[in-house]
């Protein structure tokens, strides 16, 4: 199940990026780089495609570029970041996902929505409603989303900047998060509690592997327990900007 990621290196400007709960720590920008090769290695290791998109250094948040593009089967839907300062990220995406033969589609002013609060579980889309995307973003997601077969669940975010801030879902779609950001977990299907907040996020790598994050070695266990390879790597400089390995990739095919 390997597939074709899209991410971007990270700004010599990182530390400059939005915060909203976390207070700004310093950054190094060089380690930053080097956490970013061994996140992208991780992914080549196992057989990915990596799709790199042309640095933006003038975006300090670009290395985020989950929240820029949301991808569902076929369609790719270019966002409208909550954030001010992030919507310049957006425009790069457009050439990028027309090359890879996606259909695009593109939420429009004045809705907002980011890709952090898109949560796909099989055919349900869970959407945070959080302070970066409106009920008007959810809504025109969910008028491109039905009739291709895609279910769309609001889903509240004041805990935590995103939905994917809060929770996450393993292979066999189970969500997992970390109880004290995570506000309707009664909204899952099945929810497991994570016990570290940075443990709350894991990609799929395949059918029996995840990728979490090195700060979060209780969850690794608890993961591992459930008999999920986990395989780790250090994400420090971008946790201190409120990201998490879900937001530097997006997978498109
Ligand atoms: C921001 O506040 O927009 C960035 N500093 C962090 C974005 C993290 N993205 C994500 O969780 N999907």
């Amino acid at each position: 199940m390997p597939g074709t990621l899209l991410v971007r290196p990270p700004s010599p400007r990182l530390a400059e990026g939005e915060l909203t709960h976390l207070d700004r720590v310093p950054v190094d920008a060089d380690l930053a780089r080097r956490q970013w090769q061994d996140y992208t290695r991780r992914y080549a290791d196992r057989g990915w495609q990596l799709v790199v998109l042309p640095a933006a250094d003038e975006h300090p948040d670009g290395v985020f570029v989950e929240d820029a593009v949301v991808v569902f089967d076929d369609l790719a839907v270019l966002t409208r970041p909550g954030a001010e300062s992030r919507r310049g990220e957006v425009a790069g995406m457009r050439p990028v996902v027309e090359s890879l033969g996606l259909e695009v589609a593109a939420i429009e002013a004045p809705a907002t929505l980011e890709g952090g609060d898109v949560l796909k579980v099989g055919r349900t889309v869970y959407v945070g409603r959080s302070s970066r995307t409106d009920d008007d973003g959810v809504a025109q997601l969910r008028t491109l989303l039905e009739p291709r077969g895609w279910q769309v669940v609001p889903v509240p975010v004041t805990r935590a900047l995103h939905l994917k801030s809060a929770v996450t879902a393993l292979p066999d779609g189970t969500v997992i998060g970390h109880e004290p950001l995570v506000e309707a977990p009664e909204l899952f299907e099945r929810f497991v509690p994570v016990p570290e907040a940075e443990g709350n996020a894991v990609v799929v790598l395949d059918e029996g592997t995840v990728l979490l994050s090195a700060s979060a070695p209780r969850t690794a266990e608890l993961l591992r327990d459930r008999g999920l390879e986990v395989v780790t790597t250090p994400v420090t400089e971008f946790e201190k900007l409120e990201g998490c390995v879900t937001c530097l990739s997006v997978r498109v095919r």
